[in-house]
């Protein structure tokens, strides 16, 4: 099998979540080529040497800009802060390399449309990592539409909730506008986004009603070098700094098929952990999808008689039905978050190779489109009236 060389820009928890998947990837899917974990880049603070070691990369760098020029490379997989996914991502694109990049694609609508126009101009293959996409419940409900078993799609409703209420979660890079670009809005708004038109196959052509807020204003400074890991407890000193994103963004949409829909990202819905999912009404019938919950797929088949009409629990489990499921464990065992980024890697390694992935890729230019979404939205927010999409490039 030929092998395929890739190179990391950046660590933190995306960076693990990647090294995890380019480790896998080759052992549990038959890939077109055996990626090769090349080099990280890293920050000198961060250690790059300790996180190339602990996770197989080959070497380790501190000097981004010769990475992605490195002949040797093939595909650049960046993971780094949102402001600075743009320059490496140019820079590998000059070079003529792959890239693979963290969501949101940009900090900025002007740097998204950058780097579609660089890598439409350039042809590479590019990929963002909306990890989503990739959760078998979330595939099959795209197939199910594209089947048409809902039909014609009324309603949608997308949230995504989480719970950094507590003001122990100190001043990750999230929530500064410099380094993030936005704070719910980006991070979390735009995964349901880009869920929402992967699943329905439609465009937002308008939107509505933008609300944003920043409920908490203010976090303890962190000591150390982020690894943007909430999960692993980071300290916070007891000096305070200013938040300087939203943390709490709802907005109203209409699809290009015409049906309405609502967006809802709030980082303090005390008690939802990663609640990330869809509602999706249609004239043939519904699909629900609740990421904690993610093995699972709610469907009501209203054209069953009404007598015998109700919500099927759809377990997507089964090897032989359900995408990606027949490369994991036996049927029914179950999978979790990081395996979405597994077959995300197997997908954009079979894009590289010319072979149809299993579910289509999130290029720089469909991330571009969503990007043009959140942007939307936030000038409804602050000018307080309807965006056409049209209006906004
Ligand atoms: C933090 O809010 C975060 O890690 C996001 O950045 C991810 O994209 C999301 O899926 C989980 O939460």
């Amino acid at each position: 099998m030929s092998s395929i060389n890739v190179a990391m820009i950046g660590q933190g928890f995306m960076g693990r979540s990647h090294s995890n998947a380019w480790g896998q990837v080759a052992k549990f899917f038959k890939t077109p080529a055996k990626p090769v974990m090349h080099t990280v880049f890293g920050q000198e603070a961060e250690n790059p040497q300790a996180f190339a070691d602990n996770w197989g990369w080959q070497n380790a760098s501190t000097d981004w800009e010769s990475v992605v020029k490195d002949p040797k490379i093939d595909v650049v997989d960046i993971v780094t802060p949102n402001f600075m996914h743009a320059p490496p991502a140019k820079a590998a694109i000059a070079a003529g390399k792959h890239v693979a990049c963290e969501k949101p694609i940009a900090g900025t609508l002007a740097e998204a449309r950058e780097m579609a126009e660089a890598a439409n101009k350039a042809g590479v293959k590019t990929a963002v990592w909306f990890c989503y996409r990739r959760v078998p419940a979330v595939a099959l409900a795209h197939q199910m539409v594209k089947d048409g078993l809902l039909g014609d799609i009324l309603h949608v409703r997308a949230q995504y909730l989480q719970d950094w209420a507590d003001e122990s979660v100190p001043l990750v890079w999230r929530f500064k506008k410099e380094l993030a670009g936005s704070g719910a809005h980006g991070d979390l708004n735009a995964h349901i986004i880009d869920m929402t038109r992967f699943v329905t196959g439609e465009e937002i052509t308008e939107i509505s009603g933008a609300i944003s807020e920043t409920f908490i204003k203010k976090r303890k400074l962190m000591t150390g070098v982020s690894a943007g890991n909430i999960a692993a407890g980071l300290q916070g000193t007891e000096e305070m700094g200013d938040v300087t994103v939203d943390d709490t963004v709802l907005f109203l949409a209409r699809f290009s098929g015409g049906a309405v829909a609502s967006f809802e990202a709030a980082r303090q819905a005390t008690g939802n952990q990663n609640r990330n999912g869809f509602e999706i009404n249609g004239t043939k019938g519904s699909l629900k999808f609740d990421f904690e919950r993610m093995n699972e797929l709610n469907y009501y088949d209203a054209t069953r008689p009404r007598a015998v009409q109700g919500w099927t629990n759809i377990m997507c489990t089964h090897a032989g039905d359900h995408p990606y499921v027949a490369n994991w464990w036996p049927d029914a065992h179950l999978i979790g978050y990081e395996h979405c980024f597994t077959n995300e890697a197997y997908d954009f390694l079979s894009e590289i190779a010319g072979e149809t992935p299993t579910v289509p890729i999130p290029t720089f230019e469909d991330a571009y489109q969503t990007q043009r979404v959140l942007e939307a939205s936030a000038l409804s927010a602050a000018e307080k009236h309807a965006i056409n999409m049209d209006d906004v490039k």
